[in-house]
């Protein structure tokens, strides 16, 4: 671990640039990459981990998807941070430090950096999140436009990024979990996210937790299917990273994506569709696998909450929810939580 933190800057004077921007690697996904493709990849139902589609390419396409017309989420949310920030701070305690766990590009946070800064003279922003140093243009993009922010880029795993926090600051923290991220862990993941985030706060914390809610399968379907392939695309680039990074040969014409609303699970399934029988090889791996047509490679669960339900979860938790706020047509909602 390399810890470059700048000293903090004497009060009343504007923060030095180079104090103002330090990134920590808590760990390298690199590492990850080749065993978990292998465990995925041999198990008898094969996956691949969706924590792999946010290589650069795939945060490029992520971004183009957030446009899209069909994919209302990131619209939505964004609206809903845009009216409700001022309000979601004043039900923080002061002289708060801001974390976000898979900050992506983060686009959304800027809301709440102005909220808080319209309070208190300074913010510390903590952005955790697995994706290479492409997200670092985003980063320094706050840089320039908040002259009292100073960024801790966190590279890792959200278990990692709680750690840092926990061992590294002191002050009230404010746990952003945005973008519907959640939706990505079963039950079972959920489960332990959330008793490990109740171990890591303490009852000045709060959480900020983005959830896309359960609506009509067909608005959904869209959403993971969009028009203009897109989101096939975003799909289909897992493959072509494990070719890039894995020497794999995945023929990337030999699959197809497909999105499905899994009812009794409440949640989409991403899934790539082998289109013939074929054999693709992992170099770096040594290995072989044989697809046989209409076989599936699971990529990806969305999982989407009534409100009830998500109340209950964070309830069942320990935590205590201060507002949930929704769109008028409840399409998302926010939950803050402590
Ligand atoms: C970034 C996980 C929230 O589940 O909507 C978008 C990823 N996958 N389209 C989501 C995604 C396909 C997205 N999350």
């Amino acid at each position: 671990m390399t810890d470059r933190t700048g000293s903090p800057a004497a009060e009343g004077h504007a923060m030095a640039d180079k104090e103002r921007y330090t990134s920590i690697t808590l760990r390298s996904m690199q590492d990850d990459l080749a065993r978990d493709v292998r465990q995925a990849l041999t198990a008898p139902v094969r996956s691949l981990p969706c924590k792999y589609f946010y290589d650069a390419e795939g945060m490029t396409l992520f971004e183009q998807i957030c446009d899209l017309p069909e994919y209302y989420l990131t619209r939505v949310e964004t609206a809903i941070l845009k009216n409700q920030a001022d309000r979601i701070i004043e039900l923080c305690p002061r002289e708060l430090i801001l974390a976000e766990l898979g900050s992506g590009s983060s686009t959304k946070s800027r809301y709440l950096i102005e909220a808080c800064l319209a309070r208190q003279s300074e913010l510390a922003y903590y952005a955790i999140d697995i994706s290479p140093a492409a997200l670092e243009d985003g980063l320094r993009q706050l840089l320039r436009e908040y002259g009292q922010l100073r960024i801790v880029r966190l590279s890792g795993e959200f278990a990692d990024g709680l750690n840092y926090l926990t061992t590294h600051t002191s002050e009230p923290r404010l746990v952003a979990f945005l973008g519907s991220t959640v939706g990505n862990l079963t039950e079972e993941e959920l489960g332990q996210f959330l008793t490990m985030l109740r171990q890591a706060l303490r009852p000045s914390d709060r959480f900020l937790l983005g959830v896309d809610l359960l609506k009509d399968p067909a608005v959904l379907g869209a959403a993971y299917d969009d028009s203009q392939g897109i989101t096939a695309k975003f799909n289909l680039n897992i493959l072509a990273r494990l070719n890039r990074e894995l020497s794999a040969d995945f023929d990337l014409g030999a699959f197809r994506h497909r999105a499905l609303f899994n009812h009794e699970r409440s949640r989409i399934e991403m899934h790539l569709v082998s289109l013939r029988d074929q054999r693709v090889k992992i170099g770096d791996l040594g290995l072989a696998v044989e697809f046989r047509h209409g076989e599936t490679i699971h990529t990806e669960n969305c999982h989407k909450y009534s409100l009830p339900r998500m109340e209950s979860l964070l309830a069942g938790h320990g935590f205590q929810v201060l507002h949930s706020f929704t769109d008028p047509q409840r399409q998302f909602c926010l939950y803050l939580a402590s």
